[in-house]
């Protein structure tokens, strides 16, 4: 299936996630095999980045390198994560990009469907908040943290979108060459939704698919207080700059 889509890069960006990346590249080469991999490490003190740099070794020697392992200097923040990992596809001449967490929150098995909903697609958001979309031990606090801000968002913003915070989702390249990567200063969930927001208004086809979203079992969450805030503190921004647009739009269509 991938195979009519191009080919394929999944990002994964790590921080302290020595328990967990060994895992979760497995699944990946289990259930999306002809997929290639980039680990995008910042310095993790728990060695991380050295062993994703192992495994891309012993597949050089196996004759089929599918994990690529890109070095930060240190804790950049997610968002530039992603960017860091967007642009090495792009120069590479990827056709699709993967956002996934390696703490197993995001599970390999559902990656072949959101890649099957490409072809009618430009951006597939893996979705815990559509029908059939769950979430897995959650306390109630994290599932009315998530279910509001995603309200919070659809309202805000004025887009359809259930799950626009999740970071389980493919892109066509094509789409991300078109967002302004260099300017994206968001971290955290509002990286999330800084990505699904410029889609939306680029006219980009934006579907949800629904996934299984499996709390981490081991490691520390990165999650923070400070990311939250910067979310509710963008999206805000982005709806009153929006609102003041669509309403300059109409004052001038009523005078001209
Ligand atoms: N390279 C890089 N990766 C990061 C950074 N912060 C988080 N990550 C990775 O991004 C993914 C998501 O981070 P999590 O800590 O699971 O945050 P989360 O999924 O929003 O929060 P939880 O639901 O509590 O797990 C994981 O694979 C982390 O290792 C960062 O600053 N740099
Ligand atoms: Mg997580």
């Amino acid at each position: 299936m991938t195979e009519a889509l191009g080919r394929v890069l999944v990002v994964v960006p790590t921080y302290d996630e020595r328990e967990n990346l060994p895992g979760a590249l497995d699944r990946l080469r289990t259930h999306v095999p002809d997929a290639d991999v980039l680990v995008v490490d910042d310095g993790s003190p728990d060695g991380t980045g050295e062993l994703a740099e192992k495994i891309a070794d012993a597949e050089v020697a196996e004759g089929r390198q599918r994990v690529h392992v890109l070095h930060r200097a240190g804790k950049l923040g997610l968002g530039t994560a992603y960017v860091a990992g967007f642009g090495w596809a792009l120069e590479r001449g990827y056709d699709v990009v993967v956002e996934m967490d390696a703490d197993g929150s995001h599970r390999a098995e559902d990656l072949p469907r959101l890649l099957a909903a490409l072809p009618d697609a430009d951006l597939v958001l893996g979705s815990r908040w559509v029908p059939g979309g769950s979430v897995l031990n959650w306390p109630v606090s994290r599932h009315v943290l998530s279910r509001g801000a995603n309200t919070y968002t659809r309202i805000v913003l004025g887009i359809p979108l259930r799950d626009a915070t999740g970071g389980f989702r493919a892109y066509r390249a094509g789409l991300l060459g078109q967002l302004g990567l260099d300017d994206v200063a968001s971290q955290g969930y509002c990286f999330q939704v800084d990505m699904a927001w410029r889609a939306v208004r680029t006219g980009a086809r934006v579907v949800e698919v629904p996934i299984t979203f499996v709390e981490r079992e081991l490691g520390q969450s990165k999650m923070s207080r400070a990311i939250v805030v910067e979310a509710l503190f963008s999206v805000t921004r982005w709806g009153i700059a929006e609102r003041s647009r669509r309403v300059a739009g109409a004052f001038r269509r009523s005078r001209g």
